[in-house]
Order: structure tokens, then C-alpha cells, then sequence
């Protein structure tokens, strides 16, 4: 089954996903980079997101070929630019930043990427890319020149999800950025899940448990773990086992 599929289905049985964020640039040690691969497959991770908002190192196609020769976890560029493209990866999030009004990043960027995946086998994802101010400014938000939607415009951030979804993107990413300073909050994700039926993605910030179960709780079908497992990788378990725990309940309930 294609990856958009899949997360469609589980949507609609009210399952749940994790994916791990792997930047490239912070990848550097092969060592804490196969740790945390192992560690992701032990825990039953769904998906790798590869990417960043700037990329300086061309290990890229490195991290993608370390994850592929021991796990089959499918690998998802995000990529930060259309630069960002490795035909090894099972697929892209094709992001349109709807939160922005750069228009490269809303259409520039995806004009030169089409003809190259166009002649590619990877699965394209179209994904309306939210960016929700957290505090601090996000090297997202500094690179993509946009501004943020601030995290106290519920109806704004509604209404955004509902004109991506209504352009026909398939997908919803709520993003605060990599390691912001808070993470998105339970009444905004709450408010964008009841205006769109898409599968909604959720990340930036979540550095427990507690704040995993929340995002969930409040309507993320996947949530999107980084920054703070460079600090500590073994906190995967700990988030995993909620996702875990809530598929479960789902398949009891049934
Ligand atoms: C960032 O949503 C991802 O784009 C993950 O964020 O690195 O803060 O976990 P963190």
C-alpha cells in the first residue's frame, strides 16, 4: 500500500503514527546515527523524515543508504529546498508552505523539482507545511523568510488547513520548527483537526511523553520526533510506547 494510503486508513480507524526527524547536518557520527536506527526499529517507528530547513554536508545519500542497509522503515525526504531531492528515498513531502505567502515556497520550488520527480519511482506527497510560532525564531522560520502564524490565531491556522486541503494537498504538517522553545498547543491542533479531514502531522518541540500524548490526544494522526533525541536518544521509547499504547486501545475498542 502507497504511504499516503496508508495514513489515510489509519486516520479513519483513528490510528496513530510516529516518524523520526533525521537532519543530514547533524548526522555527522555514524555511530549515534545506527544507534538511533536500531533504536527506531526496536520501537516500531513508521517512518524516517530526512531532511532540514539548511543543509551544509552532502551526506544526504549517506544517511538515507545507513538506514536502508538495516531497516526497512520507509525513508520521507523533508526537504528544506528543491536541492533537497535523493532518488533512494520511498518518498517526498511535496511542501507547499500555506502559512507563508514566499512564493517560492509555495510554487517556485516545486516547479523544478517536478520534472525530476516526474522520472522518479518516489511517492510524492502533497502537504500543506504550517509553520506555528514557538517562542523563539525557528531556523525554518528564518530561512523560508516567512512568518509564522502566531500560536494564539486558532480560526487563522483553521482556516489555512481548510484552503490546503480544499488546493488539494493530501496531507496537513503543523510544524513549530526543530527544537522550539514550546510545541504546538493541544487547542491549536485541536482547532485544525476539526476543520479538515486530512491526516494531520504534528512537530516541533514534543520532548516527552506527556507532550506526545497531548498532541495526539488533541487530533495529530502523526507526531514527529528530532531535537531531543540527538540529546537523548532513549527517549524514544518512552514517546513510541504512547503511540503504541493508543493503537492498542484502538484495536480493543474495535
Ligand atoms: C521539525 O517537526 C520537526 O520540523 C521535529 O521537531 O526537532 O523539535 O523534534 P523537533
Amino acid at each position: 500500500m502507497k504511504i499516503l494510503e496508508t495514513l489515510q486508513q489509519r486516520h479513519r480507524l483513528g490510528k496513530k503514527s510516529i516518524a523520526v526527524l533525521i537532519d543530514p547536518d547533524k548526522a555527522d557520527d555514524p555511530v549515534k546515527l545506527k544507534h538511533l536506527i536500531h533504536l527506531s526499529s526496536e520501537n516500531c517507528i513508521d517512518f524516517f523524515f530526512v531532511g532540514g530547513s539548511l543543509i551544509t554536508t552532502p551526506n544526504l545519500s549517506e544517511v538515507i543508504q545507513s538506514i536502508k542497509e538495516d531497516v526497512n522503515i520507509p525513508v520521507i525526504l523533508f526537504p528544506g529546498s528543491s536541492l533537497q531531492i535523493d532518488p533512494s528515498a520511498d518518498a517526498i513531502l511535496f511542501l507547499s508552505l500555506i502559512s507563508g505567502r514566499n512564493p517560492d515556497l509555495l510554487i517556485g520550488q516545486h516547479v523544478q523539482a517536478a520534472p525530476i520527480l516526474k522520472n522518479n519511482r518516489m511517492e510524492v506527497l502533497p502537504t500543506g507545511y504550517m509553520l506555528i510560532s514557538s517562542g523563539r525564531t525557528t531556523s525554518v522560520a528564518y530561512i523560508s523568510n516567512t512568518t509564522p502564524i502566531p500560536e494564539d490565531k486558532y480560526s487563522l491556522a483553521a482556516c489555512t488547513a481548510m484552503a490546503g486541503e480544499m488546493l488539494g494537498l493530501q496531507l496537513i504538517y503543523l510544524d513549530a520548527g526543530s527544537g522550539a522553545e514550546r510545541e504546538i498547543s493541544p487547542r491549536m491542533i485541536s482547532a485544525v483537526r476539526k476543520s479538515i479531514n486530512a491526516p494531520m502531522i504534528v512537530g516541533g518541540g514534543i520532548t516527552s511523553p506527556q507532550k506526545a500524548l497531548s498532541a495526539l490526544e488533541a487530533g495529530a494522526d502523526m507526531i514527529v520526533i528530532g531535537n531531543s533525541l540527538e540529546k537523548n536518544p532513549d527517549l524514544l521509547t518512552e514517546i513510541s510506547d504512547r503511540v503504541y499504547d493508543w493503537n492498542q486501545s484502538v484495536e480493543a475498542g474495535k
